[in-house]
């Protein structure tokens, strides 16, 4: 693929995933949608940098911010907003909301509310992956707060132990809610501590989709290469509040001025810039812009109409079945 094509899948798959977004944000007060929202926003170069790297043979795990990783890996925004409306139509049928997306039929096995819960059955999954043979890695996407459970170490270690192809995908923002790693962490650097295990390092303050692109293919062939799991350590800024649809600068734990500067490096406008200078001109921009803008508003549109499920199918497909 020619860089100019690269960075145009990347800037489609990123500009769906704000949109998207933003038409959440225009509902939401209204108490349409039922289910408590994580939003990503600032976080599209990691989640479409990283899905783009992947292909079909490999399994994705993440967060219960996990709207990028759906929509990177799935472009259907019906199934999205049908599930952000708690529809018969929604990716897991309108009973797992925001924080549960999870489409194993295209690869994305299970995102969760509990923090770094999926990383553990990812590694269990590489497991089932080495066992077979198949050429794919379990890449698990979780923030830095997830590094304070024991699970995620204990997952560490078995990954670099037997060996397995595992992507451990930090996406760290500076917050556990509003807590900053200073006051969670006895250490300094999470890269400098899981460098010590059996296991690939990578790491990147770039927002911009093609840099994470390039690492995510590197770590991902360091993990057939040297047959260790790979790790890889992304910043990114959240633009809205920990739960919710708003701003918190008012929270006070941080500032406007930390936002301004990470919006002059936003994901979107480092592509758009990027593409400009590599041939794409402002009309065909736009009209990409325009085609997914529409798209967006009709699935919006046809899943906000769509049937809720039957009550009779309430404890259908879930943990205890009746
Ligand atoms: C096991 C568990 N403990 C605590 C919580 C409450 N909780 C929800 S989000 C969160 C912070 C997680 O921060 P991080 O992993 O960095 O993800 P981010 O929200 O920054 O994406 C906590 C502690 C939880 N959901 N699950």
């Amino acid at each position: 693929m020619t860089r100019k094509n690269l960075n145009l899948k990347l800037f489609e798959k990123a500009y769906l995933i704000r949109r998207a977004e933003e038409k959440i944000i225009e509902v939401y007060d209204s108490n349409e949608m039922k289910t408590p929202m994580h939003m990503s926003m600032g976080e599209e170069a990691i989640v479409s940098g990283v899905a783009s790297a992947l292909s079909g043979l490999d399994l994705l795990f993440g967060t219960y911010r996990s709207h990028g990783l759906y929509l990177a890996r799935s472009g259907d925004t019906f199934r999205f907003f049908s599930e952000m409306f708690g529809r018969e139509s929604g990716v897991v049928r309108g009973k797992g909301g925001s924080m549960h997306l999870s489409d194993p039929d295209r690869g994305l096995v299970a995102t969760s509310a509990v923090v770094a819960s999926t990383i553990p059955v990812a590694v269990g999954s590489a497991y089932a992956l080495k066992k077979k043979g198949t050429r794919g890695v379990s890449a698990v996407f979780f923030g830095d707060g997830a590094i304070d459970e024991g699970s995620f170490w204990e997952s560490l270690n078995m990954a670099s132990l037997f060996k397995l192809p595992v992507l451990f995908v930090c996406e760290d923002n500076g917050f556990a809610v509003h807590t900053p790693p200073a006051l969670r962490h006895g250490y300094k650097s999470i890269s400098a501590i899981v460098s010590r295990f059996n296991c690939s390092v990578f790491s990147s303050t770039s927002t911009d989709a093609e840099v994470v692109f390039n690492l995510a293919s590197r770590a991902k062939n360091a993990i057939f290469a040297k047959q260790t799991p790979a790790f890889i350590y992304l910043k990114y800024y959240r633009y809205l509040e920990h739960v919710g649809t708003h701003e918190d600068f008012s929270a006070g734990y941080r500032s406007q001025e930390e936002y301004q500067k990470w919006l002059k490096v936003d994901p979107l406008k480092i592509l758009a810039s990027k593409l400009k200078k590599l041939g794409v001109g402002k009309g065909e921009l736009d009209k990409i812009c325009k085609d997914i803008d529409l798209a967006v508003e009709r699935s919006f549109k046809k899943a906000r109409n769509s049937a809720f499920p039957n009550p009779a199918e309430l404890y259908k497909n879930v943990f205890h079945e009746k």
